[in-house]
């Protein structure tokens, strides 16, 4: 397969770039991690694999709900991003995050307290950080031109999407995937708080499922265990580094520090734990599947 560094860039985030394979995208995730949403220059091993196989198993248990961009990870995979790189269908985008919250926390819990409603929802008086929401909210966002993305309410999104029917469809089908993979989460140890889907339309005008999906870059993951509401939760995979980020002087100003190699260790088998306990399969699993 042809070098990485031969194909045409066509996008590039904090942690994953997509390359031009023709008529298809290549998605690659890499090892790379933020803290405060700043890039550490230090990789977690195999955190790209991770996200990459969570992605997968997801694409390949939902597409009864919606179908997905999902070709192949192995055929047209460059060798040396085997493992950690998708070749996905080219899809139009939509201009709308789908975001789905099943727990009130972040900018979520910030804007109720303000408020008392998320996206326009009217939410009862008295919740209380982290806890569960009486069902789970479609809270879609569009990107801003600089830092964070921007909170629109469902009739916002339909102006952007250009059709109602198409903005109910895309509600519809991600509070859907939030309660399959919350479920499914819920049952083997983790709380699946919230997620972001982006969706596309196909050739044909048919919606499709894009991105990477419910994995801990896309969506907040909390242990069960410890589980209390009144205060934040620990993030499944980041909670050792943020803080030991928290912890080592940094102002969280760019350039973040190096990890130390103790730091990389435990996060890296976070990560791993994640994908063992979403999946019941060992990681080594997924090493098998895509291959030497
Ligand atoms: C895309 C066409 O994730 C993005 O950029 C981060 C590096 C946003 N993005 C998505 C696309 C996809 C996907 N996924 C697709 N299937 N077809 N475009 C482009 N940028």
């Amino acid at each position: 397969m042809s070098a990485l560094s031969d194909l045409p860039l066509v996008a590039s985030g904090k942690v994953r770039e997509i390359y031009d394979l023709g008529d298809r995208l290549l998605l690659v995730a890499s090892d790379r991690i933020s803290t405060y949403d700043v890039v550490h220059p230090t990789e977690i091993p195999d955190k790209g694999k991770v996200l990459t196989a969570l992605s997968v198993f997801w694409f390949e248990r939902t597409g009864g709900i919606v179908p997905n961009h999902l070709v192949s990870f192995t055929d047209g995979v460059p060798d040396e991003v085997r493992g950690r790189a998708l070749v996905v269908r080219k899809l139009k985008m939509l201009p709308v995050e789908a975001v789905i919250r099943g727990y009130i926390t972040g900018s979520g819990w910030k804007d109720y307290q303000a408020t008392g409603a998320i996206s326009g929802i009217e939410l009862p008086p008295g919740l209380q950080e982290s806890q569960q929401l009486p069902e789970p909210l479609y809270t879609p966002s569009t990107k801003a031109d600089v830092g964070h993305d921007e909170a629109i309410d469902f009739e916002r999104s339909a102006e952007l999407v250009g059709d109602r029917t198409l903005a109910q469809e895309i509600r519809r089908v991600s509070v859907a995937l939030y309660e399959y993979a919350a479920e499914h989460a819920r049952e083997r140890g983790i709380i699946l708080a919230d997620t972001k889907f982006e969706l596309g339309l196909d050739s044909d005008g048919s919606l499709m499922l894009g991105d990477e999906v419910l994995t801990p870059d896309s969506s907040r993951f909390w242990p069960l265990a410890g589980y209390e509401t009144g205060r934040g939760q620990p993030s499944f995979d980041k909670q050792i580094a943020r803080d030991w980020a928290a912890g080592s002087g940094w102002d969280r100003a760019p350039p973040a520090p190096e990890l130390p190699a103790e730091i990389v260790e435990r996060t890296r088998a976070k990560y791993v734990e994640v994908y063992e306990l979403i999946t019941g399969e060992p990681f080594s699993a997924w090493l098998e599947r895509v291959g030497p």
